[in-house]
């Protein structure tokens, strides 16, 4: 088989699994790289995939052309005012705003995966953790419809802090963590995730703690602040002292501990910084 019709193959088989819907796997068919085949084999084959429709264009490949498109993730502990930061820039033009699929998190098809983590994360940790990967997945593939996307958190969180925390704390089976580390390399080795800033809101765990209190989602109601204090260590390894995992962009840090009024400011002053995908 030729190289080309064997890359065609791989890049078919990988997007049928992730969508049935025809368009959208057309969208999403271009965006999976080759990586096997190193970069420049896997344009050609994102090449190929694209002329098969043209009126989707690939994030990559318009990321490396003239129009260039910006991503932020917005990355911080439990409450650190992540969805008040995307808020605050959802007022600005030619910025989109992604924020969190919380509310699918609490009712998939009547269920809530959220809430039954929390009364036993041993059992349903693998069952939350599995469906936060795939919409976090569904969010990042997303055609972006502004020049810049700022997206609340990543899958790149979700498995760093939040399975890497169940799993360490002896509250997810090693089985389960193993299962959820395959697909998650799986994805991240296949797809391609684009980002160009990571904002780090830098909050005390206190802090968090004191404005989940005030907030009252009812899930959240039993989290010590020692779970934030797990959190907050493991964003710290990973994003300040770069020492756990891989970081997939430049972090602009912007410290969070400050009351509603100071954090607007902190945000304006930052703005220029986000909208170059800068962190200097
Ligand atoms: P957060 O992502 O921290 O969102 P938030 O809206 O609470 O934060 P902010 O106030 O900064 O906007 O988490 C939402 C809930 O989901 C929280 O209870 C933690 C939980 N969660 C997991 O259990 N596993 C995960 O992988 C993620 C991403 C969140
Ligand atoms: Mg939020």
């Amino acid at each position: 088989m030729s190289f080309n019709s064997l890359c065609m193959n791989n890049l078919w088989r990988s997007a049928i699994r992730l969508s049935s819907n025809a368009a959208v796997t057309s969208t999403r068919l271009v965006a999976i790289r080759c990586k096997r085949f190193g970069d420049k084999r896997g344009e050609l084959c994102q090449t190929r995939a694209h002329s098969n429709n043209t009126q989707h264009v690939s994030r990559k490949l318009v990321r490396n052309g003239k129009e260039k498109k910006l991503v932020v993730f917005i990355e911080g502990n439990i409450a650190s005012g992540k969805t008040t930061c995307l808020e605050y820039f959802s007022k600005t033009s030619n910025i989109e705003v992604l924020t969190e699929p919380v509310s699918k998190w609490r009712n998939v098809r009547g269920h809530n995966p959220l809430g039954l983590m929390y009364q036993d994360p041993t059992r349903w940790g693998i069952t939350l953790q599995t469906y936060v990967q795939l919409t976090m997945l569904d969010r990042h593939l997303s055609t972006m419809s502004a020049p810049v996307r700022m997206m609340e958190r990543s899958i790149y969180s979700a498995k760093y802090i939040f399975v890497e925390n169940l799993f360490r704390s002896g509250k997810m089976p090693e089985v389960d963590f193993a299962v959820l580390s395959e697909w998650f390399e799986w994805i991240t080795q296949n797809i391609a995730i684009p980002v160009d800033l990571i904002v780090y809101l830098q909050s005390s765990p206190q802090t968090c703690h004191e404005r989940l209190k005030e907030r009252c989602r009812e899930e959240e109601k039993i989290i010590p602040l020692e779970y934030l204090e797990a959190i907050h260590q493991l964003y710290e390894d990973w994003l300040i002292k770069k020492t756990s995992f891989n970081v997939p962009a430049p972090v602009l840090v912007i410290p969070a501990d400050d009351d509603l009024q100071k954090m607007l400011h902190q945000y304006e002053e930052n703005r220029e910084k986000i909208l170059a995908g800068s962190n200097v």
